[in-house]
């Protein structure tokens, strides 16, 4: 297995419920180490630059307006096999289907507000950062 990056973004739901604290915490005891960071209000404009794979599906709209409701948080993770592990980390879209104890399952209201994003794939993991980050705001980081 190699090291990967892996970019997630604590939604708008999760930052307004008090919930940054206590998802981070956990990423980081699930190995996560957090090279990039920052907390930031999307635009419906850059929401859907992000989701643009998804314009044609008919929850697009409503995916955009959500996504720039309030402050997210972007991070760039790195670990072995993080693009996959933190999928299993973060559980299914629907939290009526994620596993217990993930993080949509604990805390997800709905498929549309499901608290957290991580990429889906390594390739995408890539362009899904340098959408947030310069290659220079990704830092070095030893130990969890
Ligand atoms: P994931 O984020 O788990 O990879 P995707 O890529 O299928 O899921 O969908 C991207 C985002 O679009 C999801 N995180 C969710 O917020 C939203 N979404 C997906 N399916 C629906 C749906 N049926 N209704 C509303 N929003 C949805």
């Amino acid at each position: 297995m190699s090291v990967e990056r892996t970019l997630t973004i604590l939604k708008p739901d999760c930052v307004k419920k008090g919930l940054i604290g206590e998802v981070i915490k956990r990423i980081q005891e699930a190995g996560f180490r957090i090279v990039a960071i920052k907390m930031m209000q999307l635009t419906p404009t850059t929401a859907g630059g992000f989701y643009a794979v998804h314009k044609e599906r008919p929850f697009y709209g409503e995916l955009c307006d959500f996504m720039s409701s309030g402050p997210c948080v972007p991070m760039v993770l790195e670990k072995e096999n993080a693009v996959s592990d933190f999928r299993v980390f973060i559980g299914a879209t629907n939290p009526a289907e994620a596993e217990a104890g993930t993080i949509r399952a604990n805390f997800a209201d709905s498929v549309g507000e499901n608290i957290i994003h991580g990429s889906d794939s390594v390739e995408n993991g890539v362009i899904e950062s340098n959408y947030f980050f310069a290659e220079s705001d990704i830092l070095a980081v030893k130990g969890a």
